[in-house]
């Protein structure tokens, strides 16, 4: 089924986007590159302490990563509940207790449910870390709960990690006709139509911020120890959604790419135009404006890393993922993590070139690898990044 989806995708890329400007692959024809300083706020003030970063700069930053690319990710609403169903088999129940956990959101009297999977080790107590992946893989037409190759339960259960996961269609369809059909209208109609309105990724972030919410109040976990996880269209989604909610230790972003990890004035692989033109439910309409105008957006990716630090972030690439383009998700790691070096004081800089390392990279609070292959979030980025994670969760 992921293999199926995954060819479909790669041959789907040039295809779709061939009215288009193709995609360019030649780092000689990478523009020379005009990006937004973090240190000086937009009244050309010098930015060099907590105080002046949490006060002024970075509220200026997330109003525009919410204006221009993302939209608003609503906080408000009236009730929440839970409550845990049995409705498929555990296929872990060796070593693992299963939550199928139903969390019913209530908001000027409507309701809508989300629900998650989440596993947690026995017969120990815990209080567990816990790691949250966003799922938006086709479901699996037999029911079964999980793909091991993308969410590999067994390994992280049996590192002592708890670990829960969520549809996005359980929350906003991935769809450009239908992605209105879940929180969107029934929970917040009033930001259909505008241009910073709530949209497919806002709303998979405010998903993630309610499953949160579960495992907060959970006696089992440790929720001060937990992790974020989303693969390229959901690696987006958990940058934002970090952005937006500071209760997540680490968060990881394999092959994010446009609009996720990437510098999109390299205007290298996927540009504005072309994730804008297959999927114009993922951003807020004003990201349009930026179709093919990349050097007119007034900040880049590389200030992302910045909203969600002193807490950890992680990158991670495949060589053969030109489309996502590894080297501006390295820049955008490289320099995002200058917040965490230059303002609170982490050891977090990235010393080598692109070109010239090996990785992986594993500093305080910021990490990053690459690896050999194709587009996928595989076993070994798992692998790669819980060496990172052990390091970065105390
Ligand atoms: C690609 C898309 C990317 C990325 C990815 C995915 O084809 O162009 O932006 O998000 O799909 O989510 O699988």
């Amino acid at each position: 089924m992921k293999l199926i989806s995954l060819l479909l995708a790669s041959i789907l890329i040039p295809l779709n986007t061939m009215s288009q400007t193709p995609p360019n692959y030649n780092e000689s024809k990478v523009p020379a590159l005009h990006l937004p300083d973090p240190f000086v706020s937009e009244k050309g003030k010098l930015i060099h302490t907590v105080e002046d970063w949490e006060k002024t700069r970075r509220p200026e930053i997330f109003r525009l990563f919410e204006s221009e690319v993302y939209g608003q990710l609503p906080k408000d609403f009236e009730a929440i509940s839970f409550e845990v169903v049995k409705e498929n088999a555990n296929p872990f129940s060796q070593i693992a207790d299963l939550e199928e956990v139903n969390i019913t959101v209530g908001r000027n009297g409507k309701s809508h449910t989300i629900r998650i999977n989440f596993f947690l080790p026995k017969p120990q107590k815990g209080p567990f870390p816990v790691i949250l992946l966003i799922n938006y893989l086709p479901n699996y037409p037999d029911g079964k709960l999980v793909d091991e190759a993308f969410w590999p339960v067994r390994e992280l259960i049996q590192r002592g990690l708890a670990t829960a996961s969520f549809h996005v269609e359980t929350v906003a369809p991935d769809d450009a006709k239908t992605y209105q059909n879940g929180i969107i209208s029934t929970l917040y109609p009033e930001q259909i139509g505008k241009s910073d309105g709530l949209k497919a990724f806002g709303a998979w972030g405010w998903a993630a911020m309610r499953a949160m919410d579960y495992l907060e109040q959970h006696p089992r976990i440790d929720s001060k120890k937990s992790v974020l996880v989303g693969h390229s269209r959901t690696g987006k989604t958990a940058l934002w959604t970090s952005a937006n909610d500071p209760r997540w230790a680490i968060t990881y972003a394999n092959e994010s790419g446009c609009g996720g990890a990437a510098l999109s004035k390299r205007k290298f692989g996927e540009t504005i135009e072309a994730i804008n033109t297959r999927f114009p439910h993922w951003f807020a309409d004003n990201f349009l404006k930026y179709n093919g105008k990349e050097e007119s957006l007034p900040l880049d990716q590389h200030l992302l890393p910045g909203l969600i630090a002193p807490r950890a972030v992680y990158y991670s690439s495949a060589r053969e993922d030109r489309w996502a383009d590894p080297k501006g998700e390295y820049l955008g790691i490289q320099l995002g993590s200058r917040i965490a070096s230059e303002i609170y004081g982490k050891k977090a800089v990235f010393e080598k070139e692109f070109e010239e390392f090996e990785g992986p990279v594993h500093l305080e609070s910021v990490g990053y690898h690459i690896r050999e292959g194709a587009h996928d979030l595989t076993w070994e980025d798992w692998r790669i990044f819980l060496e990172f994670v052990e390091k970065n969760l105390d």
